[in-house]
């Protein structure tokens, strides 16, 4: 093994990953095994081993038999492990308990997945929504981590006494509680600010279209390569593209606008994965309201992915989840490149679904081409007259809408044109 990578394992915090297998199938079992692993990766966490258990139910006290706690407890001592990491959310006294008979840190799924969302967190509000989740589910294991102090004295109850008897892990919930409401305080100012950019954007009346789909499928890629269709594609627009998973956590919308082609706006959002932690979908729902409102989504999938239907699955739930069920969609089966007997020609347009590969930019005209038709699915041909004070109004119709007929009258200009839900009311004064 060449030096450097011995000292790269060195510096790498050593972790046993320990998975409970009840009614998954083998193979799930496996795949949730595997991703965990990935997770860990991502923390820059290195697997030395893996122990796993069959059983009906989690033992309620240790989550797994207490024979196993104690063959992963020698593991860890004989691997020189520091962590061991859960594959399922523990319980306080899971944690507390394992915690003291692994002699260990002990981690869960959750925990892990908060990490890599603080690691990786970047804006303003990512953090704040980061931190957020994390402080929620601290604060019910906090009970387990001060138990051994008691109560105090301090039942006196006397003004000069007060404090001293509280315990530890009062002073800590008490703390917690009160960076939680600073948080929800600051981030109700973010999303004001949020709110204000979007209404900006809605007024622009521009199709608004969300990339969804699993963690690492290729969003952010398929944004970029959409960018460089730009007549003035400029890089710092770009966002980041990255083989790691929850590489991007913000929101971002940019207008695409190929010379000829009416623009729109694309948005570009955190990935989805199994089991998302309940706390952490609830902080990003302010950012993922972007997909909420969008008039098309894009759902990428990971083509390559023997398990990309699973991951169709929990994208669907996902959205559901944020109120996102029920917009038109598009699939994309992204990463097609990377399946060595494709029975057919990248790019492949099937109906609602482009097969392709955003790596090399193969497929993302014909992608634009089934977002306009999609796009144009969802309108209807309507008719407005238009006086000649108002040359702004026309100037907007002919700007974001499919205009196909127009006339001169004398008292305005009469358009027709193709029509998206939301528009029709908005220019409901001038339909004739
Ligand atoms: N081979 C291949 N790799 C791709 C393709 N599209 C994207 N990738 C790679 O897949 C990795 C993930 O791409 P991203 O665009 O960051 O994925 P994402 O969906 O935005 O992921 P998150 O933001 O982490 O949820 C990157 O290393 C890309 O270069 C493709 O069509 N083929
Ligand atoms: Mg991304």
């Amino acid at each position: 093994m060449p030096m450097h990578q011995i000292i790269d394992e060195e510096k790498q915090i050593r972790a046993i990953l320990v998975g409970l297998q009840t009614k998954q199938s083998d193979e799930a079992f496996a795949r949730a095994m595997e991703e965990l692993e990935e997770l860990a990766q991502t923390c820059g966490i290195l697997t030395v081993s893996q122990a796993a258990q069959k059983a009906v139910n989690p033992v309620q006290a240790t989550y797994i038999g207490s024979g196993k706690v104690e063959e992963i407890r020698l593991a860890a001592e004989m691997l020189h492990a520091e962590l061991v990491i859960f594959d399922q959310t523990l319980s306080p006294m899971q944690f507390r308990n394992l915690g003291k008979e692994l002699g260990v840190e002990v981690m869960d799924r959750t925990g892990l997945i908060l990490r890599i969302f603080a690691e990786q967190a970047r804006t303003r509000e990512a953090r704040l929504q980061v931190e957020h989740a994390r402080l929620q589910y601290i604060m019910p294991r906090l009970a387990g981590m001060w138990t051994h102090f008691g109560r105090q004295a301090g039942s006196s109850g006397s003004q000069s006494n007060r404090g001293i008897g509280e315990t530890q892990l009062e002073l800590d919930r008490r703390h917690i509680e009160r960076r939680m409401a600073e948080l929800e305080k600051e981030l109700k100012a973010v999303s004001r600010e949020r709110v204000t950019q979007r209404e900006k954007r809605l007024r622009s009346g521009l199709p608004r279209i969300a990339l969804v789909g699993y963690t690492n499928a290729g969003k952010s890629t398929i944004l970029n390569r959409m960018l460089e269709q730009n007549e003035n594609p400029s890089e710092d627009k770009k966002v980041l593209e990255e083989d790691k998973l929850f590489a991007t956590l913000d929101t971002t919308v940019r207008k695409i606008e190929p010379k000829g082609k009416r623009p729109i706006l694309l948005s570009d959002t955190v990935g989805f994965i199994n089991e998302l932690p309940h706390s952490l979908v609830k902080a990003f729902r302010s950012t993922l309201e972007e997909v909420q409102y969008a008039d098309l989504l894009v759902q990428v999938i990971d083509y390559s992915d023997p398990d990309y239907r699973e991951c169709m699955h929990v994208t669907e739930e996902t959205l559901k989840e944020i109120g996102a069920a029920g917009i038109p969609m598009l699939y994309v089966y992204n990463k097609a490149d990377k399946i060595a007997d494709l029975p057919f020609d990248l790019p492949a347009v099937r109906r609602d679904s482009i097969y392709m590969s955003a790596v090399d930019g193969t497929g993302i005209p014909e992608l634009w081409d089934l977002i306009e038709k999609k796009l144009q699915e969802g309108t209807e041909p309507c008719t407005f007259l238009i006086p000649y004070a108002q040359g702004a109004v026309l100037h907007q119709l002919q700007e974001t809408a499919e205009v196909t007929g127009i006339e001169y009258r004398p008292d305005g200009t009469l358009v027709t044109v193709r029509c998206r839900r939301g528009e029709k009311e908005k220019y409901e004064a001038y339909i004739v």
